[in-house]
């Protein structure tokens, strides 16, 4: 597989609805795609982070600029850019795992396209569908978020997680199972808003049988995590600490986490976040597919690493509707509230033509191989 061409489209689509977070509030998922062309095949992928490093240190202005100043160029001089050969050579750059899963990602799928595989095959996806789960955003008040779990109950969603902050915890979730019962699966997400002074608040919320709650304490802290883990019923799950198969590995033997939520962007890509999978399922740990608001083109892929083995969990993977009104691909819609697993070629969609050119505001050559 030879490089031929990499493109890069600056894209901005509107959200059906504000999202609310403890870390800010989007409206629109502003990001690049990626797209490679090989003289095989061609490959698609889509940076998952924001335009301010808020939910984590990436952000699109700088993942711009390190691919096409730091990671393109080792990539560039491999032999042949394929996969498996990619991330070694990114190596020496430190950090920057979405950047990376960005370009790795790309590469997959044209690597895959070429070969006639699905992603969900090379990667060992054992479910033709998977279960779907719904983040639900803050609230400005408790009604409102009733309505909105609600809703999304009723399109079918299997499992809710509530963003949370301090002054919107423990009764929102309280409310959620007052109204909706002891049998909806339920858990939080803080995105890192306490500190372990507030572990004595956090176990109120041992009271409604979540499944778990999400990075609660500030990123990479393991120490602060195991220790809040000693004093807390429900499960702490990682997301944002958790960058490798390493972190993973560590995470573990700390009891720093007894879930973790795998995002490929966060963690360099689809190789590494199958190490993670296979390094908790080796241990009993639960695994589950979280999400960044993408676009077709980082959900398909996502749908095919939430069919592994031990995803056990219902993961973030959404609908296209519960966030865009019109997607750049063919929507994913929920039926029986579960997700279809792309089958074709690669990550297995493609941007639609007329979409991506409404949504496209600028589009940029990173690299064009001399002839
Ligand atoms: O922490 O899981 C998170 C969205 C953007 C950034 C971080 C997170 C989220 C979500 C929504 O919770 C997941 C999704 O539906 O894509
Ligand atoms: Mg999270």
């Amino acid at each position: 597989m030879k490089l031929e061409r990499v493109e890069l489209l600056h894209v901005a689509i509107p959200l059906v609805t504000p999202f609310r977070t403890s870390f800010g509030t989007m409206t629109s998922k502003d990001t690049f795609l990626l797209h490679v062309v090989t003289d095989e095949a061609e490959g698609w992928s889509e940076f998952a982070a924001d335009p301010e490093p808020l939910y984590c240190s990436e952000f699109v202005a700088g993942a711009e600029l390190v691919i096409r100043d730091f990671l393109l160029p080792r990539v560039a001089a491999l032999p042949a850019p394929t996969t498996a050969a990619v991330a070694p050579a990114m190596a020496s750059v430190k950090g920057h795992e979405l950047a990376k899963a960005a370009l790795e990602t790309a590469l997959l799928d044209a690597e895959l396209r070429a070969y006639g595989m699905s992603l969900a095959t090379f990667l060992g996806s054992v479910h033709e569908r998977v279960p779907a789960g719904v983040s639900v955003g803050i609230k400005n008040s408790v009604p409102e978020l009733l309505d909105d779990v609600e809703r999304y109950l009723a399109e079918g969603y299997l499992r809710i997680k509530l963003k949370i902050e301090p002054g919107w915890d423990v009764e929102p979730v309280r409310a959620v199972r007052e109204r909706f019962g002891d049998a909806l699966p339920l858990q939080v997400d803080a995105n890192t808003a306490y500190t372990l002074a507030d572990a004595d608040h956090l176990r109120r919320l041992d009271d409604f049988g979540l499944l778990l709650i999400e990075e609660p304490l500030e990123e990479n802290n393991l120490h602060a995590h195991a220790r809040l883990q000693q004093r807390l019923r429900t499960p702490v799950c990682l997301d944002e600490s958790i960058h490798s198969a390493r972190d993973a590995a560590s995470a573990i033997a700390l009891d720093a986490c007894r879930v973790v939520n795998v995002k490929p962007a966060r963690v360099g890509g689809y190789l590494e976040a199958r190490r993670i999978h296979d390094v908790c399922a080796a241990h009993g740990v639960p695994v589950w597919c979280g999400g960044m608001l993408e676009t077709g083109i980082g959900r398909a892929p996502n749908l095919a690493l939430a069919a592994l083995p031990g995803c056990t969990l219902t993961g973030d993977t959404s609908a296209s509707l519960r966030y865009f009104a019109e997607d750049i691909t063919e929507p994913f819609t929920l039926h029986d509230g579960h997700l279809p697993v792309p089958t074709s070629p690669g990550i297995g969609t493609t941007p639609l033509t007329d979409a991506l050119a409404r949504f496209t505001t600028s589009r940029r050559e990173l690299y064009a191989a001399r002839r």
